[in-house]
This record gives structure tokens, sequence and C-alpha cells, in this order.
């Protein structure tokens, strides 16, 4: 009875709510918005579908989820004392510590007092004629703000297959994207995992080791080089933070905004054992820096092939069984998916209980009460883990029915793929802004920095149009599609382009085929948005 009572309070001052602002997601970018927000004086407001902050670390809590950027990378920069205080403990932090140093950010800055939890924005709705956002949650509350920005992560809305049956079955299922926050025990269980993507990889070996019984049903095979994951000492976290600066400054020079050795030789170029050992090197220190190893890997195919080859081989090593190898070596181009960074999996299809299923040639047919069906073969399983991925880039933006000019749908503007103006805004929806949205780095660089980058623009175009007594901000229609056209042609010159990966939407049946991110690198990108800043925020409408 309390408890209802203070929620109707709660939901009626939230109906009366107006701010400046109305942050969508209290993931890393939403928690580092809301905080510049606050300290420029605004009212903002965050809006969280989960009970707490962490976005993409508070869902993906599936076995074995760990982030595969060195954690003292992925980690913001904004501010100098978290950066010295914060001590990770390993190489690569795991999802649970993560979601504590999230936990921490929200709780040193004090911003949990803004944060609307269990909460999830249902429609966002431009009023031309009050010139401000409404905004509509699950919970009927409405709120009005002069801007609105999507901090809504990239991949937060879990792509669940439309498997006939599913609904039949009797065990438990999961998707990885959207883990039970209560303990998830596989011992002693027949376990379907379907899907072989980075969650995937990592959650495998983990669900292995506990299970009786595990298939992997594989569609496509995928690359994955190792983590060598160590815990961290004393010694080195205290190297980094002595001059953590230098080393963010240099991360900000790459095309990834990760500090690693990216090399300017091209492969065609370097002899065959010179390049096997420049390999096998990477191969030992492990993580995504793999494909810096020659220039030439991500856009010329035989360059490609010789690190394709070297890490099938890798493979072909680690696997005992040769069909299980086979089936495991990769066959598309090492890079245009998304590479995984792994701990033991490879490893993992040599344990008695861990079978291999290729379903690249037949799908899987339904799923059945009892298990997992494959032509007429049927896999019994107490669970199955849909390691599936996500509608990657757009789907959690368009799960909302975001509404411009004239009540134009943002699900129609973007009809034939999404367009934008530096992947930040769109042209008939002012004052909107996404956070690493379509048309920017995003995913192909370390999240951290591009957020703080977002951020910290976004913040400064407001903090521009205060100062100038102006309230909105839209992008030109000519500005959106030169950006959208520079963007397609940086996408079609690199062999990213070349498979059916969720960069490009394949993954979601009837999706647009267009390459969402950008792929001319973070410091080309940066350099434009501040050129753009600069130039008054020429490409912008400013009324
Ligand atoms: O998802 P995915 P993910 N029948 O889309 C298969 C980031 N991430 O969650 O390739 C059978 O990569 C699908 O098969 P196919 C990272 O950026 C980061 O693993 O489409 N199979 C594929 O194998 C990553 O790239 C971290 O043929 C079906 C799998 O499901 C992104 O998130 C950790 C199917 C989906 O793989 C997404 O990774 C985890 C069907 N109907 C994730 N539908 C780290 O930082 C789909 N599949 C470490």
């Amino acid at each position: 009875m309390m408890h209802t009572q203070v929620e109707a309070g709660r939901e009626s001052a939230l109906a009366k709510a107006d701010f400046d602002a109305v942050i969508v997601g209290a993931g890393f970018a939403g928690l580092y918005m809301l905080h510049r927000l606050r300290r420029m004086g605004m009212r903002a407001r965050a809006l969280e579908a989960g009970s707490g902050v962490g976005g993409t670390w508070y869902w993906n809590r599936y076995p074995g989820a760990r982030c595969d950027v060195e954690s003292v990378q992925y980690s913001y920069q904004f501010d100098e004392v978290l950066q010295q205080e914060w001590d990770w403990s390993e190489r690569y932090a795991a999802q649970p510590e993560l979601l504590r140093y999230a936990n921490h950010v929200a709780d040193r800055f004090d911003l949990r007092g803004e944060i609307e939890f269990d909460t999830r924005v249902v429609r966002a709705a431009f009023d031309e004629a009050q010139g401000r956002w409404v905004i509509e949650t699950n919970r009927g509350a409405r709120l009005s703000a002069t801007f609105c920005i999507m901090a809504t992560g990239c991949l937060s809305a879990p792509n669940l297959p439309q498997f006939t049956g599913l609904e039949t079955y009797l065990g438990a299922c999961y998707h990885t994207g959207c883990w039970p926050h209560a303990e998830v025990s596989f011992a002693g269980k027949r376990v379907a995992v379907i899907g072989t993507g980075s969650s995937a990889v990592q959650s495998i070996p983990i669900i292995a080791a506990q299970a009786k019984e595990v298939f992997v049903f594989q569609r496509t095979a995928n690359y994955a080089i190792p983590a060598h994951n160590v815990p961290l000492t004393d010694a080195y976290r205290a190297s980094i933070k002595a001059d953590y600066a230098t080393l963010r400054a240099r991360a900000r020079q790459t095309m990834t905004g990760i500090d690693f050795d990216y090399s300017d030789a091209l492969a065609l170029e370097t002899p065959a054992e010179e390049r096997t050992r420049e390999y096998e090197l990477r191969w030992h220190r492990g993580g995504l820096a793999f494909l810096g190893a020659y220039k030439d890997l991500m856009v010329d195919q035989a360059a490609n092939d010789t690190a394709a080859d070297f890490v099938r081989g890798k493979i072909r090593q680690k696997v005992q069984d040769p069909v299980v190898a086979e089936l495991l070596a990769p066959k598309n181009t090492i890079g245009c998916k998304r590479l995984c960074v792994d701990i033991g999996y490879f490893e993992t299809f040599n344990r008695p209980n861990v079978r291999l299923i290729d379903v690249s040639e037949r799908p899987i047919e339904t799923i059945t009460p009892a298990g997992v069906k494959v032509g007429d073969r049927e896999y019994a399983a107490d669970a199955i883990v849909l390691a599936t991925g996500f509608d990657a880039m757009t789907g959690a933006i368009l799960r909302i029915d975001v509404r411009g000019r004239g009540g134009m749908a943002l699900r129609e503007r973007w009809r034939e793929g999404p367009c934008t103006y530096l992947g930040l805004a769109v042209a008939g929806f002012p004052n909107l802004f996404a956070i690493t949205g379509p048309g920017s780095p995003s995913v192909l660089t370390n999240m951290l920095p591009t957020i703080e980058q977002h951020v910290d623009w976004i913040a400064d175009a407001l903090d521009y149009l205060r100062a100038r007594g102006l309230s909105h901000i839209e992008p030109s229609a000519p500005a959106e599609d030169g950006w959208g056209a520079h963007v397609a042609e940086l996408a079609g010159s690199t062999l990213r382009y070349t498979c059916g990966s969720w960069y490009l939407g394949v993954n979601i049946p009837g999706k647009p085929r267009v390459f969402m991110p950008y792929i001319g690198g973070f410091p080309r990108y940066v350099a434009k948005c501040n050129e753009v800043a600069a130039r008054g925020y020429e490409g912008f409408m400013l009324s």
C-alpha cells in the first residue's frame, strides 16, 4: 500500500516534469551526459529501462562476459581523480567489475537522484507549437524537455530469432543480452547454445565447464584471437597512472581510439617469413591489436588472406578433431565481422561434453518442447542460450516511437537505412541527439572515448546555444545528405563491406543493408566534428 502511494506520487511528479534535457539510458553514455549537463546547471533527467546503471554491463551478465578492450583504456578520462582512484584488476575487466565501475561513477558524481530506473521510453515526439520534446514512458509518465538525447547504446536491442516453436519449449531459455540477475547454474544440464559471435565465444567455455553436455549451433564460424588475460599488478597500474594523459593522447590518434601498435607496413610487401613472425608476435600478445599488423589487411583481400590463413592454422592446431577444426575455421574475411577475443574457446571443442552442430546449410528448423531440431535430428536440451546478437546501432532508437517535425516517424525517415549528420543528429528532428549514433565511428572504436567525445560535443553545442540566447539546433538536409554520402563512400572501400555482418544490418531480417558506422577513423571524425563546431555549427540550423 505504502509502496503504491510512493509510486503514484513519483509518477505524478514526473507527469509535471519539464526539463532542459531528457537523456534516454543510463549506461556509460547516459551517465556522462547527465554529469556534463548537471555541471552546466541544466535541469536534466535520465530515464533507464533497467533497475540500475551500466547499460551493456547491466544487461549482459552471461557467464564469461568481459570487455575486449583493455580495462585501462576502456574507462572514462574526463576526470583525472576518477582515473587515478580506480584500480582495474585484470587486463580485460569482467562484467561484474565493469558494472561496479559504472556504479562507482554514478555515486561519485551523485547522479542517481536524477535517474528514473525501471522506466522505458516508448515515445518521444517533438511538439512544434511548444518547441519541446514530449517523452512518454511505459509507466504512463510524460516529460517535456527542450532537448532529447538518445544514450541508448549500439548493441542493446537483443535479436530474438523467430524460431518456430520457441514458445513451446519447456526448458529455460536465455538471451545473452538480457541475462537474469539470479545466478544461472548449468551444472548437470544439457545446454544448447545458438550462435558463435563474441557473446558465444566468451560464454561457451564457461558453460561447457559446468554443463553435462553442450550443443553449439554454428551458422558462421568466427575468428577469435586469444585474450591472454592476466591480473594487473600494482606496478603496471602505477606505470599507467603515472602518465595517463600521454596514453590517452596516443589513443586519440589511432583509427580505433585504442592505444596499440598499428603498423604502416603492407602485408603484401612483407616477405612471408617476416609476416608470419609478426602474426606470431601479435598472436602471443593477444587481443584486437592482431589486425593492426598491416595497413592493407582491411582493404586488400590478398593481404587479408595472409592473416586469415595464419589464424585458421592456429585453430587447426588447437582443435584435435580435424573435422571439427575445419568447421571452426572461418572461411570469410578476417575482421569483416567483428573480431572476437577468446579465453579457451577453440580448446573447449576438445572436451568430450561439447558438440558442434553445423547449421550453415541446414538451418535450425524448429524449437520443440524438448530442444532444438535440425533436419530430422532433435537435440534434447534443458536450457537454450540464444547468443544471437543485437539489432545493432538503430534497434534501440527505433524501438522507441520517435517523431520529429510534422509528426514524421524516425522509423519512416530511416526506412532505407539510417541517415544522420555526423551520427549525432537527424534533419527534421530538432534538438534530438544520438550518442554514438549510426554514421559515427562508435562500434569501430573504443566506446568510452567515443562516448566522451560525443557527450562533450553535445554539451558544448548546448552551451553555445545558451550563450547566444538560442534554443534550437537541427541539421540541414544537404548537410545530412553530404555526410551520408561520405560515410557510404568510405564504407564501400573496405573489406568490411563484403560480408553479412551486423555492421550492415544483415543479421536482422528485413533491415536495410547499410554500413552503419563511420569507418574513416576516430581522428578524422573528431577533426570534422571540431571543425563543424568551430564554424558556428556548420551544417546545422540554429534558431
Ligand atoms: O552477436 P553476433 P554477439 N540461427 O551478432 C548467430 C559486442 N560484444 O552478441 O554469423 C543460427 O556477433 C549468428 O550467426 P551468423 C561485439 O561488438 C562485445 O555475439 O549471422 N544462428 C552469430 O553467430 C560483438 O560483435 C563483447 O551466421 C544464428 C550469432 O548468432 C557484438 O557485441 C562481448 C541465428 C550472433 O553473433 C555482438 O556480439 C560480446 C539463427 N537464426 C559482444 N541468428 C566484448 O567486448 C543469429 N545467429 C568482449
